[in-house]
């Protein structure tokens, strides 16, 4: 007599994949001094936003759409200080900078492509 024995133990358990999707940030209480740049398939929009001299401003990108190159922000400040910054999708991502004299500062995506300007007046 033959026993053939099959043993099947094979049972893959996955654990269910968690993600960790809430990260509560408070908001700014002021809007006054807050620049909306959103990141949308044309590009940076508005591509030019008027910011006052000598004021701290603070600038808040969020890239809405993932059909762009603009993942990321490249900007120079007057100080010569760079900013890279990544731009997460649908993340507000705030840089905040005083812009001391009048002038047109552009910034760019990554790879320099995506741009836009800050008319400082
Ligand atoms: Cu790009």
């Amino acid at each position: 007599m033959m026993f053939l024995r099959y043993a099947l133990a094979c049972a893959l358990v996955l654990p269910a994949c968690s993600r960790e999707a809430s990260k509560a940030e408070p908001a700014s209480t002021s809007a006054e001094g807050r620049f909306e740049i959103k990141v949308t398939k044309n590009g940076f929009e508005p591509a030019d936003v008027k910011v006052p001299a000598g004021k701290r401003v603070t600038l808040v990108f969020e890239r809405k759409t993932d059909e762009t190159c603009a993942k990321e922000v490249v900007l120079q400040l007057p100080d010569g200080t760079k900013i890279d910054k990544p731009l997460p999708l649908d993340t507000p991502v705030e840089i905040a900078a005083t812009f001391p004299t009048s002038g047109v500062i552009g910034y760019a995506c990554g790879m320099d492509m995506a741009r836009g300007t800050l008319t400082v007046q």
